[in-house]
């Protein structure tokens, strides 16, 4: 069995919904992988349920209340046979990249939280937050989108979940470089040819060329991968 992740999030249809298309949703019913969401609406105690509150301190915005992120987690963490750990999405954590994909993909999985509005209550974070993970320099109105974008990363880089076996060791950042251009049919459109040699058959002069080509493709957008 791959890795399971347990989505803490207040718009579970966010998740459940991005999830049913493509090589995720079929690694899903594969069995492969998988994925619950837990509502910390369901872990509340006051008759209008609320899951945000007013900041001490004032000022704009909402915060997310202790008691309904901590019962949730805390259901997720008893739904499992493990010690998983819990994961903060934020732009104030420790930035994703590829090599933390595939690391977890070898792994249990994880507790996965998403914010919302300004953010969540402090002490949340201190007493059941194992880690916080951001995935780039921009803030996002909920951590719903930054833990689909990891869950798919992650997934990519589980055996199986793509077709053909080591397509995820093709892609980009895979060897640090950016992935090389793709082509299918017709060999020409709009006057635009096929480069000549992915149409000659010479497998060896395929690789040089792709392998040129991604490191061409670095060299000019992304020197700092170099
Ligand atoms: Cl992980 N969450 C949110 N809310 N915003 C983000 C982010 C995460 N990563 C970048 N921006």
């Amino acid at each position: 069995m791959g890795p399971r992740y347990d989505v803490v999030t207040i718009f579970p249809d966010m998740i459940t919904g991005a999830l049913g298309y493509g090589v995720v949703s079929r690694a899903l019913e594969a069995g492969r992988v998988s994925v619950q969401t837990w509502n910390p609406r369901d872990y509340t105690s006051d008759r209008h349920a609320s899951v945000d509150d007013r900041p001490y301190g004032g000022g704009p915005g909402m915060v997310m209340r202790y008691e309904p992120l901590a019962g949730a987690v805390r259901a997720a963490r008893e739904a499992r046979a493990d010690r998983a750990e819990v994961v903060y999405l934020s732009p104030q954590g420790e930035r994703f990249d590829a090599a933390m994909a595939e690391k977890w993909a070898g792994g249990p999985g994880a507790i996965l939280v998403c914010g919302r509005y300004e953010g969540v209550d402090e002490r949340f974070i201190e007493a059941c937050v194992d880690r916080e993970v951001s995935i780039g320099d921009y803030v996002l109105s909920g951590g719903e989108p930054a833990a689909l974008a990891m869950m798919d990363a992650v997934f990519r880089f589980v055996p199986g979940v793509l077709g053909h076996e080591d397509s995820a060791g093709e892609d980009s950042f895979a060897g640090g470089l950016l992935d090389c251009p793709h082509y299918t049919r017709p060999e020409e459109v709009e006057d635009r040819r096929v480069p000549e040699v992915l149409l000659s058959g010479d497998h060896a002069a395929i690789r040089r060329w792709r392998r040129a080509e991604s490191k061409r493709r670095t060299r000019e957008r992304r020197e700092d991968l170099l």
